[in-house]
């Protein structure tokens, strides 16, 4: 009996070590890439069966990453120990092979190696001196790193492995992440605390944090970072910072990851000397090229820059009379002998302001098509205002088709509502890319111009402006991990469905019970629209808090209309939106006739793009039959109800995820709750001002008043612009 009570007792107290272990490592650090031991019998069995070892020829650092990876998975997932050897010798094989096309006769690999080019691979079941084997091809090892990152995911889905067959590469060339992230560390609408670079004490002090970034970006076909803010400072190009970026990028090497940096247009003045920065001028072309080969003796495989130019009080062209294909040009042929790339933002508005904003990067860089060297992109924000919660896509895909263009999305959640609220972005991107821009007729989607496909661009790509930082989790709360992931998916494919990367996420973030796959798949996948409905519906935009972007602020008023909500919505007794029609501001001729057609009559045009493009009277009909005051007070409130339905849904899953992250999840919910009525109430006391007219029956009245919402203050909003 005793004994029998004190082996219960052990069991118990090992039992309970085990579970705070387990809830202890369960803090969100490991993102997607846990490597827990899989869950469904039959499948541990079948993984168990068939990775035993890894069969390797060929040695590369990119190589090493892919084994260790390889090895430390599935150590995880299954215990087994994977062996490493240089030829098959029995069942369990996972054969790593690098293949150029011209060494194959085997007609379909032949194919299919030519097709994937050099990061693509092909996973599959193969026969080999009559042994079942699981072999992983690339022509590169690059492609191999990814080959491996597919199979972890297979096997951390919990999906079969018997008969693979599977050919993937990436549709886009560059696939990267902007950080705006300063060298004193703050981050630039940044929600998850400070830079992960420690600028300070690189190179000598290399934080274990840059490579597991460096895996996780591999881990989703990721391959380039700009580690510096656009609001760029020029000292990141002296020899002093130079010296640490090189640390940086020697450990992305093996992820396949490179470098990049913001380059700050008058640097030949500020750090060089000079008295000019005009990209005409002789000095001022001998000083980039002088910087770029200096670079690349720090780093060999640098990138190249990102440039904010003239927009938002950054320095550029303009400022000496020049263009923006001028000034990326110069900057683009100091690059050029090194096989580096100018990513130069469209993101350009007048300071002076004295047109819809809307309208003034295709007005800047339509007239310029054609002259920008063929190492330039043009990197264009995936709406033509500002990462709002919705806009429609912007007009300048398409309209240049000689130019190479690359997307922006941004990961951040600068204007929704920061980290503290779950909205899973991959449907805004889908949305946008998935817009058909008619460029070349009836299916020209925005896709096919950032791709390449379109027009046959040599470059193309997607950036996505990071939400990474310091925090334990990496982005400030374990959602927005999400944003991250379905970036890097969306960039490496942009034919993946948000529902499928929401679940294959779920499945490797949180568990693979069906019931908290298929709810958190289904909170993921309303969180967007939802979001919309208390913040921006009904193509309402820029009504936030001024300057952070944080909460509602719709009477926002006073200084460069551009940047004032009132300018936005221009709500006043007899209506509301923004008139982008011929008899407005016109922005929609930027568009081809068939999205014209679409946009231009009210009564044909998206509601959720209504007020974008058109003023309408309160009482405007609706297709639902509800005026346009009451649809906006329904989208208002349902929003906001919908926020409480997510947080129940959560709730639901009290025990079935570590108690951690559920707890974690939960308070945020409870912030995103709370803000969301905010929100609501906010907007439709303010628009009710405008409209004097009453809140639908049923609806319950706004607790504060106006006057209230509008003296609320926050002065230390994470994430603000500091002064420029
Ligand atoms: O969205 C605005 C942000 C700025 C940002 C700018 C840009 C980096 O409010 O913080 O500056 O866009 O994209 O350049």
């Amino acid at each position: 009996m005793m004994i029998k009570g004190f082996s219960i007792a052990c069991f118990l107290f090992l039992g309970l070590f085990v579970q705070v272990i387990d809830s202890q490592a369960e803090d969100g650090y490991d993102l997607w890439l846990r490597y827990k031991l899989v869950s469904n019998p039959a499948r541990l069995a079948e993984y168990r069966n068939n990775l035993k070892y890894i069969v390797i020829n060929d040695k590369s650092p990119v190589i090493d990453a892919a084994i260790e990876e390889l090895v430390n998975g599935v150590k995880g997932l299954t215990e087994n120990k994977l062996e490493i050897s240089s030829r098959i010798e029995k069942g369990g094989a996972v054969i790593l092979k690098i293949s150029k096309p011209e060494n194959v006769t085997e007609p379909r690999l032949y194919n299919n190696l030519k097709m994937i080019g050099e990061e693509g691979y092909i996973i599959s079941t193969e026969e080999e001196k009559k042994i079942k084997t699981i072999k992983i091809s690339a022509t590169t090892d690059k492609g191999l790193l990814y080959g491996v990152f597919h199979l972890l995911r297979i096997l951390q889905t919990e999906k079969s492995i018997e008969n693979l067959d599977i050919v993937s590469c990436p549709k886009a060339k560059h696939r990267l992440l902007n950080h705006w992230d300063n060298l004193d560390r703050t981050v630039e609408r940044g929600y998850a605390g400070f830079s992960i670079w420690d600028w300070h004490k690189l190179p000598d002090y290399i934080s274990p944090r840059y490579k597991d970034y460096a895996r996780a970006n591999a881990s989703v076909g990721i391959n380039g970072t700009v580690l510096t803010n656009v609001n760029a400072n020029a000292f990141v190009l002296t020899p002093q910072y130079l010296e640490k970026a090189a640390a940086l990028s020697n450990v992305f090497r093996p992820y396949g990851i490179r470098v990049y940096l913001t380059a700050r247009f008058n640097s030949p003045m500020e750090i060089g000397g000079l008295k000019t920065a005009d990209p005409l001028d002789a000095d001022v072309q001998k000083w980039w090229a002088d910087k770029a080969d200096e670079i690349y003796k720090y780093i060999p495989d640098f990138g190249g820059f990102l440039v904010k130019a003239n927009s938002e009080g950054q320095p550029g062209p303009n400022d000496y009379g020049r263009t923006h294909a001028e000034g990326a040009n110069m900057l683009a042929r100091a690059l050029a002998p090194h096989g580096g790339v100018v990513i130069w933002r469209a993101f350009v508005y007048s300071n002076e302001a004295p047109d819809d904003r809307a309208k003034q990067a295709n007005n800047e860089f339509v007239p310029l098509d054609g002259k920008f060297d063929d190492n330039v992109i043009l990197q264009v924000k995936n709406g033509a205002i500002d990462f709002q919660p919705r806009e429609p896509f912007h007009p300048l895909f398409g309209a240049v088709p000689h130019t190479n263009l690359m997307m922006e999305f941004q990961i951040t959640q600068e204007y929704l509502g920061f980290a503290t609220h779950l909205v899973y972005l991959a449907p805004l991107y889908k949305e946008c890319l998935y817009s058909d821009t008619y460029a070349k007729g009836k299916g020209s989607y925005v896709a096919g111009v950032v791709d390449g496909s379109l027009f046959k661009n040599e470059h193309s790509g997607f950036s996505g402006v990071s939400n990474i930082g310091t925090d334990r989790n990496w982005t400030g709360s374990h959602f927005a991990q999400s944003n991250w992931y379905a970036f890097g998916r969306l960039a490496w494919d942009n034919s993946l469905m948000p529902a499928d990367i929401a679940e294959e996420w779920t499945r490797m973030t949180f568990s693979n019970d069906s019931n908290v796959v298929s709810t958190i798949k289904e909170i993921m996948m309303a969180s967007r629209e939802i979001t919309v409905s208390y913040m921006t519906p009904l193509g309402l935009h820029h009504i936030m808090g001024s300057n952070h972007h944080y909460g509602p602020g719709p009477w926002v008023d006073g200084g460069r209309p551009d940047w004032t909500s009132v300018n936005y919505h221009k709500a006043d007794k007899l209506g509301i939106g923004f008139n982008r029609t011929e008899t407005g501001s016109n922005a929609i001729s930027q568009y081809f006739p068939e999205v014209q057609t679409m946009f231009s009559d009210p009564n044909l045009c998206p509601d959720k793009y209504l007020l974008w493009f058109h003023h309408l009277s309160w009482d405007f009909k609706m297709k639902s039959g509800n005026t346009l005051w009451e649809e906006m007070c329904f989208k208002y409130y349902r929003g906001a109800d919908s926020v409480k339905w997510i947080r129940n849904q959560w709730k639901s899953l009290d025990g079935k995820i570590d108690p951690e992250r559920f707890a974690d999840v939960d308070a945020f919910l409870g912030i995103q709750q709370k803000e969301a009525i905010w929100w609501r109430n906010a907007c439709v006391l303010y628009f009710q001002s405008f409209s004097r007219r009453s809140i639908p029956e049923g609806l319950e009245q706004p607790s504060g008043t106006l006057m209230e919402y509008e003296k609320m203050n926050f002065p230390y909003a994470p994430g603000i612009k500091p002064s420029w």
